[in-house]
């Protein structure tokens, strides 16, 4: 029985479990990369185990979301987080290399290894064959410091691509052409392999937003093969050495199965305020466009921005519009500069970003007020842009470029014949801003800014919880609903006690107060609570103002983990129309929890303003439900530090 790529990319990590899909597997992690929105608590996490040095292959940490420094507190952390990487062997990749994902694919992604970063994104390695997995900075921590990185593991899909895709038509609208079939919860506990005749036309770049992307599916992560186009790209970036032919064996079994033609593909968008709010161009066509921004980690390579070169040369943008651009990295800049493809983005009038996330996290460029902004990026939910009633289109750097000459939104294919680029035979090889880490770790001395301070760490779990419904949402609640980022708030990402005071900001801004005032207590959430983004920050900093657990139809991976490693229960409705029975500010008791956090075990909560019990499930393994009891995975790992062996 043939194998997929995924199975044998976990079968050579395997540390633990069987590969039989919603089981727990343990994986070796071979790489770990974070960002310095995520990155300063993970480190601090990392320090807090006491380990002297990484022990993966390779740890790289990113300097790209905290860039615009309108105080001390950015640049204090970048600080910190050069001396902290310099001191335990990880690889600094100073501000203005680049967007993490871009240089890690371009640098560093190699097929047939694992890697895990405290980004959602970090899947976009993905398009060169490493098994690239998002997570909380707790559990990249813990993979620097050696240890497993365990999931459930996930059902493998197998998108078979067909025929080639036509002249204006893009990897991006294959993404959003699987986001208009699953929708934003199709991909949970799934990984997406992608195969078949198409996928031999998609070069690496193009493929890396298809993997990118696929984090809005709520995938565990998505995998394309390694083949000549993989080798090419490598020996193109100088790292040939580093390339190995990986696929899946021509019989191999998938749980589930897509196909999607892209001859028959069109330009595509997603609609405000969800990237699975897909609709053709041509149904929008015409709609009066404000902004336009091309980056991001989905669509900011090489490739991209030369395509956005062409359709611009010779042309101003419209006097209806803005158009701001961010090379995804160093390596990009360089080029569309040497080329002389900068030289037409600033003749055209388009702002020039340095290479960051920039306006994909609300740093900068918000859009008017009502104001329509296309964006080549992968997020589109209310207010992320800084301005709430915005409304934020997704679509291929071909349409956005295509939306800034005309000033509405525009079919691509109305402007005429397609500009073809190949691919550089040679990328420009410069890894000059990465500071390698220090030889002699004991001579250097951390950096901490005043904005850096302790991590709260929670306390042992109580026999019985006791507390009020703080608040009551529906369902798809993003972390960015529940943890906001943005130019005010991410600054305070190393300083919990103050960023804890914009927990559910756009929500309920009266939460923090309630939350500490009530001593804690609980939220009740709809479908697919907690989606988007890794960021622990929406577990850690609701622990702090006192939440015990949240109670949902379901939860998203990501999140749903970082509620386990902060000592949160993630608890699921048994029965989902007892959401409707729940008010908010309903005291809830939930008795004899130790004798219930074991596997597979319901639990039963206690609804005392409506006099009724209900249950709900936890669907933890025993090692999770062993972290919940301990109050959080750092002090489950002390513990196991400190048990005699
Ligand atoms: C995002 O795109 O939302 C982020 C900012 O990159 C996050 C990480 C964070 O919140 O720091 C992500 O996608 O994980
Ligand atoms: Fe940065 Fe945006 Fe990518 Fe997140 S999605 S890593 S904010 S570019």
């Amino acid at each position: 029985m043939g194998k997929s790529l995924t199975h044998k990319i976990i079968e050579e990590h395997l540390i633990s479990g069987h590969l039989k899909a919603g089981t727990e597997v343990a994986i070796r992690i071979d790489q770990t990369l974070t960002q310095d929105a995520t990155g300063t608590m993970a480190y601090l996490q990392f320090e807090a185990m006491g380990i002297p040095r990484v022990r993966t292959k390779l740890s790289v940490s990113y300097v790209d979301h905290n860039m615009l420094q309108t105080g001390f507190e950015n640049a204090d952390d970048h600080l910190f987080l050069q001396s902290i990487a310099s001191k335990y062997g990880i690889h600094f990749s100073r501000p203005g290399n680049g967007i993490c994902h871009q240089v890690h694919l371009e640098r560093f992604a190699v097929p047939g290894q694992t890697l895990l970063g405290s980004d959602s994104h970090t899947p976009t390695c993905g398009g060169l064959a490493t098994l690239s997995i998002g997570a909380g900075g707790l559990d990249v921590a813990v993979a620097m410091g050696g240890g497993p990185f365990f999931l459930s593991m996930p059902k493998v899909v197998g998108v078979t691509l067909k025929g080639t895709l036509q002249p204006w038509v893009s990897a991006k609208d294959i993404i959003l052409e699987m986001l208009r079939r699953l929708k934003c919860s199709g991909g949970k506990d799934r990984i997406f392999e992608y195969g078949g005749e198409g996928v031999a036309s998609l070069t690496v770049p193009e493929r890396s937003t298809i993997t990118n992307m696929g984090a809005e599916l709520g995938a565990t992560t998505s995998v394309f093969p390694s083949d000549e186009q993989t080798r090419r790209y490598m020996a193109a970036q100088g790292r040939a050495h580093d390339w190995r032919a990986v696929a899946a064996d021509p019989d191999a079994i998938y749980d589930e199965r897509v196909e999607i033609d892209l001859t028959q593909l069109e330009p595509l968008l997603a609609r405000p305020h969800s990237p699975d709010s897909v609709c053709k161009v041509s149904e929008v066509a015409g709609t009066r466009v404000h902004q336009v921004a091309i980056g991001s980690c989905t669509n900011s390579s090489f490739k991209d921005l030369m395509t956005v070169a062409s359709v611009l040369k010779g042309k101003v943008v419209h006097p209806n519009c803005t158009l701001a651009i961010t090379p995804g990295s160093r390596q990009v800049f360089q080029m569309i500069s040497a080329n002389g493809a900068l030289t037409d983005f600033i003749s055209a009038g388009a702002r020039i970003l340095e290479s960051a996330c920039g306006p994909c996290i609300g740093m900068g460029q918000a859009p008017p007020s009502n104001g329509v902004s296309v964006r080549t990026f992968n997020r589109n939910f209310e207010g992320r842009s800084g301005t709430p009633n915005a409304q934020v289109f997704l679509a291929s750097p071909e349409t956005a470029a295509a939306c800034a000459i005309t000033g509405v939104v525009t079919d691509p294919r109305t402007l005429g014949a397609a500009p073809h680029w190949d691919l550089p035979e040679r990328y420009v090889q410069d890894d000059g801003m990465i500071v390698r880490p220090a030889e002699h770790p004991d001579k250097v001395e951390i950096f901490r800014g005043p904005n850096i301070k302790p991590l709260p760490i929670n306390k042992a779990m109580t026999a019985t919880m006791e507390g009020r419904v703080l608040l009551k949402v529906g369902d798809d609640i993003t972390t960015d609903h529940i943890m906001p980022a943005g130019a005010k708030v991410l600054p305070l990402r190393s300083n919990i006690p103050a960023i804890s005071e914009f927990v559910f900001e756009r929500v309920d801004p009266q939460f923090p107060a309630r939350a500490k005032k009530a001593g804690g207590g609980f939220v009740i959430g709809g479908s697919n609570y907690g989606q988007g983004s890794s960021r622990e920050h929406a577990a850690l900093a609701p622990m702090y103002l006192g939440l015990k657990g949240v109670v949902a139809k379901s939860f998203a991976r990501i999140h749903r983990s970082n509620l386990i490693n902060f000592g949160l229960l993630p608890m699921v409705f048994a029965d989902p129309t007892e959401y409707d029975r729940i008010d908010a500010e309903d005291v809830f008791e939930i008795p004899d929890l130790p004798a219930h956090l074991q596997a597979g075990k319901e639990l039963e909560v206690r609804n005392r303003t409506k006099g009724r019990t209900f249950q709900v499930k936890l669907g933890v393994s025993s090692r999770e439900g062993a972290i919940l009891a301990a109050g959080g995975l750092l002090n489950f790992t002390r513990q196991q530090a400190a048990a005699p062996s």
